[in-house]
């Protein structure tokens, strides 16, 4: 046992993720069981060889002018970097974000609730067991977490103590018995104990009520991996980073997920707008959030999914009609739509009209939105 603390004897378990791959289906099912498992009697868990060395090499080389350009201590978080928008700056993230290992396990804990204690609860009704009673979640952070030297004391490492995710929303949800979010560190440089590695409190995320404050006077360890694995924890899990007394940076990522009815910490749809997020493939569309969690969650301007809207090519939330379906002569009226073709024609060179003067003025940006426009128009089949 690693450590013994107010809430048990604890420990940071370890699993070889590569190793289990290379021995096939039996033993990833086993590997599935024992993270999931350990996650829930520890709070945390350390996943090593989660990605080959190299991926990591070519996430920071995606990154780095990025890192390079943001000063410490932005956002008052002093002694570290923190870069964001990984969807969309970085392909090579893509590998760590929809990690088959670790979203199988995030869907355990979230969709499924599977940790001690936590039930799917819809309708009035448990979910333990039930087929298809699995609650919506989503990528919920994208961050590269560069622990610059120095920079902090041990009380105070980084301008942020150790801390719970779950704090964020307003709500109190520590009677809720539900799990979140998960959050999941990468190792992108080697996590010592002199450069930084994340403290944690094991047990933490059993304290009684949930966000109770017994386990910020429990003892540390801290969560020393190779560069490649994962540290993964829920939201209820206590920890911190750490101060880095090297002269070198301690670069992490943190890829976090939570409950899709519950607002991102970074906007996924703003950090990866739609002109972006269209040529990324739709597992990964879906992921950040382009999709309608539940019923009419997430919908856009006329009820239409994400899918049918912004991410088409053409659509343009100026544009009446820019839904592109087709009208019910018999139910809606000539109010709704030109009722001639001379009609839609003007239609038509009324917005080339203003596209060309929007050109002649140099702004670009209205003559793009006169250019869908007309795209859109050309398509709908309305008369
Ligand atoms: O960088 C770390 O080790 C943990 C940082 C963290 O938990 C945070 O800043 O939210």
């Amino acid at each position: 046992m690693d450590v013994s603390n107010v809430f048990g004897s604890h420990e940071l378990m370890r699993f070889n993720y590569a190793e289990a791959l290379a021995k096939g289906p039996t033993q990833e099912a086993e590997f599935d069981a024992d993270v999931l498992g350990a996650i829930d009697r520890h709070g945390f868990v350390v996943i090593e060889d989660a990605l080959p060395v190299s991926t990591c090499e070519r996430l920071l080389q995606e990154m780095r002018p990025y890192i390079d350009a943001t000063p410490h201590g932005l956002h008052g978080l002093g002694g570290t970097r923190r870069v964001g928008a990984l969807v969309a700056r970085s392909s090579a993230s893509h590998q760590m974000i929809s990690h088959p290992g670790i979203l199988r396990l995030v869907d355990s804990i979230l969709a499924e609730q599977q940790l001690n204690g936590d039930a799917v609860k819809i309708g009035g009704k448990e979910g333990k067991g039930r087929k298809d009673f699995r609650y919506p979640w989503q990528l919920h952070l994208t961050q590269i977490i560069d622990v610059g030297p120095g920079g902090g004391t041990e009380e105070m490492p980084h301008g942020l103590r150790l801390h719970r995710a779950n704090g964020m929303w307003l709500h109190d949800f520590q009677a809720a018995g539900l799990d979140l979010q998960v959050e999941v560190m990468w190792a992108l440089s080697d996590f010592t104990e002199a450069n930084g590695a994340t403290h944690v409190v094991l047990g933490s995320h059993r304290d009684e009520p949930r966000g109770g404050d017994r386990g910020y006077r429990q003892p540390t360890i801290q969560a020393i991996m190779p560069r490649g694995s994962a540290l993964v924890w829920t939201g209820w899990s206590i920890h911190g980073a750490g101060v880095n007394t090297t002269t070198d940076r301690r670069l992490g990522m943190n890829i976090n997920y939570a409950l899709g009815f519950l607002a991102q910490e970074e906007n996924q749809l703003l950090a990866c707008p739609p002109h972006l997020a269209r040529k990324l493939p739709e597992e990964m569309q879906r992921l950040i959030g382009y999709r309608q969690p539940a019923g009419a969650l997430n919908y856009v301007a006329e009820c239409q999914s994400p899918g049918d809207s912004v991410l088409r090519e053409d659509f343009d939330v100026l544009v009446p009609g820019a839904h592109g379906h087709q009208m019910n002569p018999a139910m809606d009226g000539p109010t709704f739509a030109p009722v001639s073709k001379d009609e839609f024609d003007a239609k038509l060179v009324e917005l080339a009209e203003k596209k060309m003067k929007a050109i002649e003025s140099d702004d670009l940006e209205l003559a793009l939105h006169y250019k869908n426009a007309i795209s859109v128009l050309k398509r709908s089949d309305r008369i």
